[in-house]
């Protein structure tokens, strides 16, 4: 660690006594004490008691570009000099966030002309709520309100973000979702698809959404909200079948079709989009994260023609905003960002040489006896532990195992998150051929650890 002023021990009680942490039993990690990450390197991270860790989650899902880019940290020091600070009120703007809206809106599918900037994802889709009710409520079809999401999807902690999710936890906690939001079964094979071919299975889940319209009456539906693949959820990879018939059913219905590409977008799946992936035309996309690969916080709501036509000739005054919206040190740091993206070719690279080559060696994991299923899509995966692959069934105390496979990653010295008992994978996306190897050796050295301790406590 850099010269500091504390102990690891001192750091750690101060945490506790201070710091409420995200996502987390606060009270088991206050005993435990708190890994203090320290330096960052390429697809490595360092905490402060020396140990190097391979990231193959890159941070949350968010460092695209890797570690210690000094173009980046160039970007933000040149504009802080610049212009540290202004706002996106008041008739003005900053030429980085001008620069970054062209740019995003280019590399977006073609009817995507538009940005609205935010701080995050959550920010992103608390503005996506207010907007798909404003753009039909300004058409005179105000009942058209309600929104459809997805059980174990995820769309943020903010009120709309957390609402528009399925996640039960979530939901009990402060008195979600909010009025209007409706949600879906998710298109989960491994878990629900019984006998059924992964294709008619997930034609059977696409279907639940023209039920669920036709429920609530396509008068009162406003938008369809859903990852192109499901992140924290454990990476749900949908069946081919299921994205055409979301797109035909919200054509049919003229449902706005909201796709966020918190996770997937600039470049995780080998596009720069999950939409071109799925080869989806969505009305509206939250992104975040890769955006600036996580070195400053930035998202954006990028929206289609259509929507930005509505809004300026009918909408009036818009009325939201935040005071970081298009914050210009942000902006110039996504901006270098995607640049690396482009001049690098590293989108190209997932798609045709590194993630070809990861997906082979990630599919080969499904050989063990611990794997019940293996999945991979660029450079985003899962495995799922199972105590009977033939049958596809879970462990009896969900989630055990999967901690435990975690647990034995990094004292491997890898980073890999369990979500239940999927172990899930979202490297920086400049990851090698020899560090793929590494996480690959190092997978399956976990996994063999946790296979004994299984075999132990039966
Ligand atoms: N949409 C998706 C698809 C996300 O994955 C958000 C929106 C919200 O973005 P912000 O920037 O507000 O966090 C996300 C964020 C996890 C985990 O446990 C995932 C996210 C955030 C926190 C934890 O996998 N994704």
């Amino acid at each position: 660690m850099t010269a500091s002023r504390f102990d690891i021990p001192t750091l750690q009680r101060m945490d506790a006594e201070h710091h409420l942490h995200p996502f987390c039993d606060n009270a088991a990690l206050a005993k435990q004490g708190t890994r203090i990450i320290t330096r960052a390197e390429g697809v490595y991270v360092w905490d402060a008691e020396g140990n190097k860790l391979l990231d193959a989650f890159a941070g949350l899902w968010c460092v695209n570009v890797g570690y210690g880019r000094q173009e980046l940290v160039e970007a933000a020091a040149r504009q802080m000099r610049e212009l540290p600070y202004y706002n996106s009120f008041f008739q003005c703007t900053s030429q980085p966030t001008i620069e970054l809206a062209e740019l995003i809106t280019s590399l977006a599918p073609d009817n995507i002309t538009h940005a609205f900037f935010t701080g995050s994802g959550s920010e992103a889709n608390d503005t996506i709520l207010r907007m798909v009710r404003h753009f039909w409520s300004v058409q005179d079809r105000p009942e058209k309100f309600n929104v459809i999401g997805r059980y174990n999807g995820y769309h943020g902690s903010t009120v709309a973000g957390a609402s528009l999710g399925g996640m039960p936890a979530m939901h009990k906690q402060g008195g979600l979702p909010i009025p209007g939001i409706y949600h879906i079964n998710q298109p989960y094979w491994f878990e629900y698809g019984g006998d059924l071919s992964p294709d008619d299975f997930g034609l059977q889940r696409a279907r639940e959404l023209e039920e669920k319209i036709l429920e609530l009456d396509p008068e009162t539906v406003a938008a369809f909200i859903a990852e192109p693949i499901q992140g924290a959820g454990g990476v749900i990879i949908p069946p081919a079948s299921y994205w055409p018939e979301i797109q035909r059913i919200c054509r049919k219905y003229d449902v706005l079709l909201i796709v966020d590409e918190v996770i997937c977008g600039f470049g995780r799946t080998g596009k720069w989009f999950g939409c071109d992936f799925f080869d989806i035309q969505p009305d509206i996309m939250p992104v975040a994260k890769g955006i600036s690969s996580g070195y400053l916080p930035i998202g954006a709501v990028m929206f289609s023609e259509r929507i930005a036509g509505v809004l300026k000739e009918k909408g009036g005054e818009l009325a939201h905003g935040y005071t970081y919206s298009g914050h210009p040190v942000c902006a110039a740091v996504a901006l270098e960002n995607i640049r690396i993206l482009q001049r690098e070719h590293i989108v190209e690279s997932v798609d045709t040489d590194t993630g070809p080559y990861l997906q082979k060696r990630w599919l080969q994991l499904a050989e063990h006896p611990l794997v019940g299923e293996a999945r991979i899509a660029g450079f985003i995966g899962a495995i799922e532990l199972a105590p009977n692959k033939p049958e596809r069934r879970f462990f009896a105390d969900p989630g055990t195992v999967g901690a435990m496979c975690r647990d034995f990653a990094l004292a491997n010295g890898l980073i890999l998150r369990a979500t239940r008992d999927s172990m899930l994978l979202s490297p920086p996306l400049v990851m090698t051929h020899a560090q793929i190897d590494e996480l690959i050796e190092k997978t399956h050295k976990s996994l063999d650890q946790t296979w004994d301790a299984v075999k132990a406590r039966t």
